[in-house]
């Protein structure tokens, strides 16, 4: 050995072959109960036919067909009854998914010759029609026809979520995505069940949702100057590139309901107020009392002259009728496009605004949110304001835990919870990235810090039954374009959709990383961007 310069020590330590990669389904989020009877596979035939059993199983049926034509080359019709060769069964209706967890409840049930998705909602159905994805050869995933048998392993699985709610939150303000962007990031999270697609529209860089003007117009405001000037302004400063400008026009907004809708998320928009509004003010003359108009905002270090920190230096005017006016029609607007229950609006770093000022502004807006019959959703400095009882969503990111205990506990309110150090993509995964955050967690919030947390404890002092759930937060100062939002995205979201969905006693970090070891095979073979961190043995 001596001849080749190292020690046997360095030898065997460079030269030994990697471990085989443990045995796993591979399955995220892990079930609640998954039996391997270990019986003969199911292979899909050409002629399998998979059969929709009850109105509402078309849907997932055909989502199911789009998800296997291409990469097996296979017709699949989907038929309303009738057997044929190896045949995939979904069945919707009352009584049909696991009792107790109807909404989202599934059964899968492998055998050799059928495959049988019973559910008693067509979200249901699609929650089994994910699992049962992930149960095929990754090459699934595949755009063109691959020559591989198509075989699943004999399983019984019993699964329900934990929450109801596993969201995920884009930032289109800071930077914006075009609809087919904006559907390549719900494809990509669809497959884990994350179930609400939170859009942050409006920010201090830009406007990003078309308004028409309202029959009364008091103040003359021209509403479509919001998309016309802020649509095409944008973060310029930070990330490698300036931000994307552009906005939705309500056709695409509609577009991205349904489709969203499709992939089982409920759309959340956001109208961050009153703080976070320089887009608004910027665009929109009669919103500022002083008469002067603010420029737009290339960046978060451009502080204007009264010199507040970093973030939340624009605010509206609680003493200014525009405001109310301007406000109160942007969020019906929003309100007539959404057909979710919630309406997010903001509420978040209002820096320059008195507290007072901050609780008149808030208080009028989340009256007028709850007289459009939406539950209205603001993050958690909003705690402290005059919630509505039993219809307001608290969403924390930072800071004061017990208000948002006592605005579950004498408002009634629910909370989602997208803490920054566990679910803020844009922090950084390792400290080697030159690109990130670092103030979530003091360096690197890696994938362990996305795992390993329970949102049933989160909060002290309240029951588990008032978390909504989780959410996955992508800000968008430095991420351009969806290659780039899938990168600080994946693999975290994925664990945070785990979080949301499988019992707490259930999750395992060291289980979640062999199972994540074969779903980077899958992402990749998909196009799905993720970042390869070191805590998982990609295969
Ligand atoms: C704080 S988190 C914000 C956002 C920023 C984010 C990351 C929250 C509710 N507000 O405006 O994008 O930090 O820098």
């Amino acid at each position: 050995w001596a001849t080749y310069g190292y020690s046997i020590s360095e030898f065997q330590i460079w030269d030994l072959p990697p471990a085989p990669p443990a045995p796993t389904l591979g399955l995220s989020p892990k079930p609640v109960s998954v039996q391997e009877s270990g019986g003969t596979p199911y292979t899909l035939h050409r002629n399998t036919r998979i059969v929709a059993v009850g109105d509402g199983a078309q849907a997932p049926a055909e989502y199911l067909a789009r998800v296997l034509r291409p990469s097996t080359g296979h017709r699949l019709p989907v038929v309303k009854a009738g057997g044929g060769p190896a045949p995939i069964v979904i069945e919707v209706g009352p009584g049909k998914g696991p009792s107790g967890h109807e909404a989202e409840g599934y059964g899968l049930t492998v055998g050799a010759g059928r495959v049988l998705i019973s559910a008693a909602t067509p979200n249901g159905a699609l929650n089994g029609v994910q699992t049962l994805r992930q149960l095929f050869p990754q090459w699934v995933e595949s755009d063109t026809v691959v020559a591989v048998p198509w075989t699943v392993p004999a399983v019984t699985i019993t699964d329900y979520p934990r929450f109801a709610h596993r969201g995920m939150m884009l930032d289109v303000a800071r930077s914006f995505y075009p609809l087919n962007e904006v559907k390549a990031y719900i494809d990509a999270a669809a497959q884990f069940k994350v179930n609400r697609l939170h859009l942050h529209l409006t920010d201090d860089q830009g406007w990003r949702i078309a308004m028409d003007d309202p029959r009364s117009n008091p103040s003359g405001i021209d509403y479509g100057l919001l998309t016309e000037v802020s649509g095409d302004t944008a973060m310029t400063e930070r990330g490698t590139e300036p931000g994307v400008t552009g906005h939705y026009t309500k056709a695409d907004y509609a577009e991205i309901v349904r489709y969203a809708g499709e992939n089982g998320m409920t759309v959340i928009p956001e109208i961050d107020l009153p703080g976070h509004t320089n887009a608004a003010l910027h665009a929109i003359p009669q919103l500022n009392t002083s008469g002067a108009q603010p420029k737009p905002q290339p960046g978060q270090s451009t502080v204007p002259a009264n010199g507040t920190g970093a973030v939340g230096y624009s605010s509206l005017d609680a003493n200014s009728a525009v405001t109310y006016e301007f406000a109160e029609h942007v969020l019906t607007e929003i309100a007539a496009m959404t057909p979710g229950p919630y309406l997010h609006i903001g509420g978040d770093e209002a820096h320059v605004t008195s507290h007072a000022d901050y609780t008149k502004m808030v208080n009028a807006f989340t009256r007028k949110a709850v007289s459009l019959g939406k539950t209205v959703v603001g993050w958690n400095e909003y705690a402290g304001t005059e919630l509505p009882q039993d219809k307001a969503v608290v969403q924390f990111w930072n800071g004061n835990r017990t208000a948002v205990a006592n605005a579950v506990n004498n408002r009634g309110a629910k909370v989602i919870l997208s803490p920054a150090p566990n679910t803020y993509v844009p922090q950084k995964q390792d400290p080697r990235q030159p690109q990130g955050g670092t103030w979530a967690c003091g360096g690197a919030c890696g994938l362990d810090r996305h795992y390993n947390w329970n949102p049933g404890t989160f909060i002290p002092g309240i029951a588990e039954s008032s978390v909504l759930g989780v959410e996955t937060a992508l800000w968008g100062e430095f991420i351009r374009r969806v290659g780039q939002a899938q990168y600080y995205s994946f693999p975290r979201l994925i664990a945070t959709a785990e979080a949301g969905w499988t019992p707490q006693e259930q999750r395992d970090y060291t289980d979640f990383r062999t199972r994540l070891s074969k779903i980077g095979g899958r992402l990749t073979v998909q196009g799905t961007n993720f970042f390869p961190t070191a805590d998982v043995a990609w295969r």
